[in-house]
């Protein structure tokens, strides 16, 4: 392939999203033909010291500790947010504004409001843009989405999806700051109905189409814990569990479980999807496997299946390793990149952008409706 196009990144923050989208900019090209070529030329974050330390194990050019000046500097392209929720809209819409384009990691915002903001500032500077749901290119995901569209499964009754953690049990663990913003919700806008179960929605969404209505119940077990920006101990605001029916367009019913109180459970994303002819199942902590079984099989050898996501016309197993090795979490992010990559050259859209990640924000926004009215809502 001819010379390469830069595409300069100034990327915003450096916790655990910024060290996964890094580590994606500097993998794509090894293995992704593509027409650009990303540069890793500015990292933003409040600590000076934290944010040279990241430049120099990540090979940043240059620090910024105010986004602001980031977003106006002439040598960056494309802005990367992986700070706080509470953050994504002031960042985005000034990004939009100075034209670049907008790489943000999920969920879209804080709240519905906010997120159509953010759709109408990139929408009306026509920047490319990209919300990072990166389980949606785990090769085993992609290709449940490809035995849906072929319509192997026939019509669909049922889809079921868990993401459960445990590590927010102890009652001795602070709230908000660096590490914990997740549990302050002034930080996060809302517990693990943004934090996981956004994710379910997401691939749920493009698996299995829209969602209609919702009737849910959150519960949130710890009432107050010490706040590490002020020090006292203060009401805790988020939902710690999440549990949701609902209706997709298609007819199908759903049902959704999130929490992070479930003893043994660090990742725990699943989902199931039940057809007329043949259901899906696929677990996150397994992830390079599809579970598949096919009512139309030979009675004699009818079961579930499980299929080794890992040959070469697999979904994106091409750029990877021989058949029967497989790749993992990090190449989600790699994959999410690369598709960005090829949609600029191509033109087209990379999703979910943010208009199509302001449905599962909408989505989220009924459940916590629900849940605090006691009533179903519709989407
Ligand atoms: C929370 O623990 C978390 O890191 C989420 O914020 C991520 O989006 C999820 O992929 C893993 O869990």
């Amino acid at each position: 392939m001819s010379e390469k196009k830069n595409l300069n990144i100034g990327l915003v923050g450096y916790g655990f999203m910024g060290r996964t989208h890094s580590n994606a900019y500097c993998k794509v090209n090894n293995f992704f033909d593509l027409e650009y070529r990303p540069q890793l030329k500015a990292i933003c974050g409040r600590g000076e010291e934290n944010a040279k330390a990241f430049a120099a194990q990540w090979g940043y050019e240059s620090v910024e500790t105010d986004w602001k000046a980031l977003v106006e500097r002439d040598d960056i392209d494309a802005i990367d947010i992986c700070t706080p929720n509470n953050t994504h809209a002031e960042i985005a819409i000034a990004a939009a504004k100075a034209g670049k384009m907008i790489l943000c990691e999920k969920p879209l915002s804080m709240n519905l409001a906010e997120g159509e903001e953010m759709v109408k500032a990139v929408e009306e500077a026509g920047v490319a843009n990209t919300i990072w749901y990166n389980y949606r290119r785990v090769p085993a995901v992609s290709l449940a989405k490809k035995l849906i569209d072929e319509k192997r499964l026939g019509k669909i009754f049922h889809y079921r999806a868990n993401f459960l953690q445990d590590w927010t049990i102890s009652s001795n663990l602070p709230q908000g700051g660096a590490a914990l913003w997740r549990l302050d919700v002034n930080a996060a806008g809302s517990g693990v109905t943004g934090d996981l179960l956004a994710h379910c929605i997401d691939t749920a969404i493009w698996l299995n189409g829209s969602i209609t209505d919702v009737s849910a119940m959150t519960e949130t077990f710890i009432k107050e814990r010490m706040h590490n920006l002020t020090g006292k101990v203060e009401k805790v605001g988020i939902d710690d569990a999440c549990t949701f029916m609902c209706h997709f367009s298609n007819g199908s019913l759903g049902l959704f479980e999130s929490t992070r109180y479930a003893r043994g459970h660090k990742a725990l994303y699943t989902f199931e999807i039940n057809g007329e002819h043949a259901s899906i199942k696929w677990d996150l902590h397994d992830l390079h496997r599809l579970e598949y079984f096919d009512h139309r099989d030979d009675s004699l050898v009818r079961g579930w299946r499980s299929v080794h996501v890992t040959d070469g016309d697999m979904p994106y197993m091409d750029k990877w390793w021989v058949p029967g090795l497989q790749i993992g979490y990090e190449h989600t992010f790699v994959h999410q990149v690369a598709d960005f990559l090829d949609g600029l050259a191509k033109g087209t859209p990379t999703s979910p952008t943010f208009r199509e990640a302001l449905e599962t924000q909408r989505v989220c926004d009924a459940v916590l409706n629900s849940a605090q009215s006691k009533q179903w809502v519709n989407v």
